[in-house]
């Protein structure tokens, strides 16, 4: 840091200059991320400067905070639900492998999670000191029960399942899981942190919610399909008093305990994912949903005609296909298999298909 400060001009000059070599999300095909709707900002800038961590302080904040969870529990079919909200999937993945852990107290606690799971689980895991097994997937992309079963001994104490994978955008066989959890008496997580803003707003989408038996919680993320700001998770719960074995004392803040991750929290990405679902409503939550669908097929389609194969139909707006390079400027990503993957997200227009499809089909040679 200089000793003398810069002026505002000056500042503003050199940030400017900074987020222009930022890259737009004009030609991304590869993000869960997109720009946020503009009630989000909206929103956002006028919470700015309230913490979630310290709710006494900020009860309007807070009740905002409620009412998103009560959307939640309604949406995913069980209105006593509880929840709250976090920085993102990775810490709603944490908060319930914490729980998990506490509930089930052995000493060697493992939990089983499908060959497609995000990374935010081998993280957890290793900050946890909790064994994670990986269960096989099928041809589909999508977690085998049987197999899983196997798995499950008495130090098991979650199984997770994803609805709406990061790599194939695919939903896991979550009515079966939710049997197997039942059975065996273990915590069923869903990873919804993509497919939970998504597949609620499908006709005859794959059930993944609260009306399955056997499922015990939700992560859901506001900061992907959501269309809010950075950093904005969401993690519902059957039954809030799961809670309760995550409780620390808070005795100079102006709510005595607190279960949350993090202390200080942002609330003003709260207000944003508030703002958006209030805005748009159900029908506009789901007209959003349809387009993307439609222009997810679109791609698919185009791909197809040009000779490049789906590696799979998705259940959510994630499209992937045989390992082909793409022109630029356009950004696209490649998973573990190395298929191509573009993640067909709200800024991702049926202009920007058509673009695409015209960029690619001229640099194609097949
Ligand atoms: N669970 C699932 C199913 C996810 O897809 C992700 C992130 C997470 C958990 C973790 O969420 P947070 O990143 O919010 O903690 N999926 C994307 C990924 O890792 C996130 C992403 C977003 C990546 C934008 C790149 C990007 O440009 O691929």
């Amino acid at each position: 840091m200089d000793a003398e400060g810069l002026s505002a001009d000056e500042l503003f000059c050199f940030l400017k200059a900074k987020r222009n070599e930022d890259r737009s999300y004009s030609h991304i095909l590869s993000s869960m991320c997109t720009t946020p709707h503009p009630v989000a900002v909206q929103a956002h800038n006028l919470f700015m400067e309230t913490n979630l961590g310290d709710p006494g302080l900020f009860p309007g904040t807070a009740q905002l905070e409620d009412h998103l969870i009560r959307w939640f529990a309604d949406l995913y079919q069980e209105p006593s639900a509880g929840g709250c909200t976090t920085s993102g999937g990775t810490e709603s993945n944490i908060q319930v492998l914490r729980f998990c852990k506490k509930t089930k107290q052995v000493k060697n606690p493992n939990i089983i999670v499908p060959a497609s799971a995000h990374f935010s689980f081998e993280k957890a895991c290793g900050m946890m000191d909790v064994e994670m097994r990986v269960a096989p997937i099928d041809d589909q992309y999508r977690m085998i029960p049987d197999a899983t079963g196997e798995l499950i001994d008495k130090n098991t104490c979650c199984i997770v399942s994803v609805a709406g994978t990061t790599e194939y955008g695919m939903t896991d066989p979550i009515p079966a899981l939710g049997k197997l959890a039942e059975q065996e008496g273990v915590h069923l997580h869903v990873d919804a942190a993509f497919g939970g803003y998504v597949l609620p707003f499908i006709d005859h989408a794959p059930p993944f919610d609260f009306s399955v038996p056997g499922v015990g919680s939700i992560s859901v993320d506001p900061h992907k399909m959501g269309m809010s700001t950075i950093p904005s998770g969401i993690l519902m719960v059957r039954d809030e008093r799961v809670f309760c074995n995550l409780l620390v004392e808070t005795p100079y803040l102006t709510t005595k305990q607190a279960y949350s991750l993090t202390g200080t929290r942002p609330g003003a990405s709260v207000a944003a994912a508030y703002a958006v679902m209030a805005y748009l409503g159900r029908t506009g939550m789901k007209a959003l949903v349809t387009g993307c669908m439609e222009n997810t097929r679109r791609l698919i389609e185009g791909m197809e005609a040009f000779g490049v194969p789906r590696k799979v139909t998705p259940d959510v707006n994630v499209a992937t296909f045989d390992h082909v390079s793409v022109p630029s400027p356009w950004t696209v990503s490649y998973t573990r298999k190395g298929d191509l993957r573009i993640v067909c997200m709200p800024h991702v227009t049926r202009d920007v298909v058509e673009s695409f499809l015209t960029d690619f089909g001229e640099s194609y040679v097949s």
